[in-house]
């Protein structure tokens, strides 16, 4: 199967999931996040649409998929919760503790999956891994403090490279941290939260997948 084909597989198991949890008399609020693996969970989306009372977004790109098939898009500070939310990522371990950000979204992500109650991760069988890190770490962070930021980087190992041309919905920069082993994701991520100028990094897991549907030839994997 190829990669896309697998995204869909997955894409359409998620529908799936969501339809089997939601109420069947009411309409569903969810969380959207940003990828191809996403644009396909959108696209499978479309014949269920009324099933959805509407969506909160983590990008202009979903935002644009999601109106395009009818959803409607709320503004996250109109909700105080939701049920789930479904997003993608560039990689996740057997805890569930994700690396994301290669869309550029991460932070946008990280708000929305606070919003819900349930983070359920869609993938492709690539994304799996033993240890994060081998896809470089995103980082949004603050223009003024990149150099210093990356010298911290350095000292724990990892070489952190400005993306260039790419200005975040929110006005920030995105280093890509090469050659770190995050054998500890909780504590990295608080770690790297500390530092003056960060806006948000690209590993959750104070906020990991409580489920996740991996695409494979053999069909669904379902990591919980
Ligand atoms: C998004 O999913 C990003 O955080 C992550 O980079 C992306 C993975 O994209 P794709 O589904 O296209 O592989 O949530």
């Amino acid at each position: 199967m190829t990669q896309d084909e697998l995204k869909r597989q997955v894409a359409a198991a998620a529908v799936d999931h969501l339809l089997a949890a939601a109420p069947p008399e009411g309409r569903l609020l969810i969380g959207v996040g940003t990828g191809s693996t996403v644009d396909a969970f959108i696209a499978a989306l479309a014949p269920w649409r009324d099933r959805l009372a509407g969506a909160v977004s983590s990008s202009e790109r979903s935002s644009e998929r999601l109106r395009a098939i009818g959803v409607p898009v709320l503004d996250a500070n109109e909700v105080v919760a939701l049920p789930v939310y479904v997003d993608g990522a560039d990689e996740i371990d057997g805890r569930g503790c994700m690396v994301k950000g290669g869309g550029a979204a991460l932070t946008r992500e990280k708000i929305v999956a606070d919003l819900a109650e349930r983070f359920v991760c869609i993938a492709d069988a690539s994304k799996r891994v033993e240890v994060l890190g081998r896809f470089p770490l995103p980082v949004e962070v603050i223009p003024m403090a990149r150099a210093r930021i990356a010298r911290r980087f350095e000292a724990l190992g990892g070489r952190a490279v400005l993306r260039e041309g790419v200005v975040t919905d929110n006005g920030g920069w995105i280093l890509d941290v090469h050659g770190l082993s995050i054998t500890d994701p909780p504590a990295l991520e608080r770690e790297i939260n500390q530092w003056p100028g960060v806006v948000c990094n690209g590993i959750f897991a104070a906020n990991r997948a409580a489920l996740c549907l991996l695409g494979t030839p053999a069909g669904v994997q379902t990591l919980a």
